[in-house]
């Protein structure tokens, strides 16, 4: 098969991570437009692919090697994203060839006050560096809410402020790339990566290729382990609760040892859950100013080989 060579693989992959969040903060509307053009040229020719990162329909498959950082809900909080970003010298280490995936789970608007700059930072990454990074889809990037921190507005009218887009052209543009990325992830050594939650529908297929019910299970439900099967999400009004058995059994149709996702803020002593299996990963600082001051803020590192039997130990705080 003859891979088209685009536009984003002639980038100089010369840029130090500091050059690379000047871009993003620059807020240029015209390289903005351009990066997003080239990031949905990208993503298509993921789900054309046969190896490497590849997606079926809506899943996408991360291959074999190297490490995995993960990034949780990030809602506008640019300043997270940048000390993850620091901290694990990302962007050095993937110029050097280091087999290195940048997975972040959803959620990258509302809330806070830099949410156009957070998604162009995570788009200039994906530009610059394809094969290492994957971005989810979250409820926030299908459902955008008014729902912001004290000086921050809707990610509409945040576009409108920083880029004069008053014709909406920018925004659509966002929301087009959001409307091409994938579900949910798995690696070959058994981790399942979703925004959400899971139901007794989720299988790869159905993942693929299931429609909005599906999409709505995944980015939607919140996991409690004293749940019994499935039930009403009485703290959202939308989305469900799933329980241990449901989530076991979907890791097991998933061929998945652990999961780890986002969505949902918890304390410290609660994001490891489901008897070890399940991680839940909040990057965002926003949800503490927003009177949830204890809740847990880091990242996710994790080996993409050998054997992963349990959660332990890959959640770090920031
Ligand atoms: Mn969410």
């Amino acid at each position: 098969m003859v891979v088209k060579k685009l536009p984003g693989e002639k980038e100089a992959k010369s840029l130090t991570l500091d050059e690379i969040v000047d871009v993003a903060d620059k807020l240029d509307f015209g390289r903005a437009r351009e990066t997003a053009i080239i990031v949905k040229d990208i993503l298509r020719e993921e789900r054309a692919r046969h190896s490497g990162l590849r997606m079926t329909g809506n899943m996408a498959y991360i291959p074999k090697g190297g490490n995995a950082i993960v990034v949780g809900d990030l809602h506008g909080d640019e300043s997270s994203l940048v000390k993850i970003l620091k901290e694990t010298n990302f962007v050095e280490r993937v110029k050097k060839g280091e087999k290195l995936t940048l997975v972040a789970l959803g959620d990258y608007i509302d809330r806070g006050p830099q949410q156009v700059e957070v998604v162009n930072l995570l788009l200039e990454l994906k530009r610059n560096f394809r094969d290492n990074v994957v971005m989810l889809k979250g409820d926030h990037e299908i459902q955008p809410s008014s729902e912001n921190s004290p000086g921050a507005k809707s990610f509409l009218e945040e576009n409108i402020k920083k880029y004069n887009d008053f014709n909406g052209g920018m925004y659509r543009q966002y929301f087009e790339v959001f409307g091409m990325l994938p579900l949910a992830a798995k690696t070959e050594n058994g981790i399942f990566f979703f925004h959400g939650g899971v139901s007794d529908k989720i299988n790869e297929a159905n993942i693929a290729y299931g429609g909005s019910e599906i999409e709505k299970d995944i980015v939607w439900n919140d996991g409690r382990e004293n749940v019994d099967g499935m039930a009403e999400n009485t703290n959202r009004g939308i989305g469900r609760f799933f329980g241990p058995s449901v989530y076991k059994r979907a890791l097991g149709r998933m061929s998945c040892k652990i999961g780890i996702n986002g969505h949902e803020p918890l304390e410290k002593d609660r994001i490891e859950r489901f008897d070890g299996k399940l991680l839940t990963i909040n990057s965002s600082e926003i949800i503490r100013h927003m009177a949830y001051r204890n809740y847990a803020v880091g990242y996710g590192y994790v080996s993409l080989e050998g054997d992963v039997e349990s959660v332990g130990g890959i959640f770090h705080s920031i």
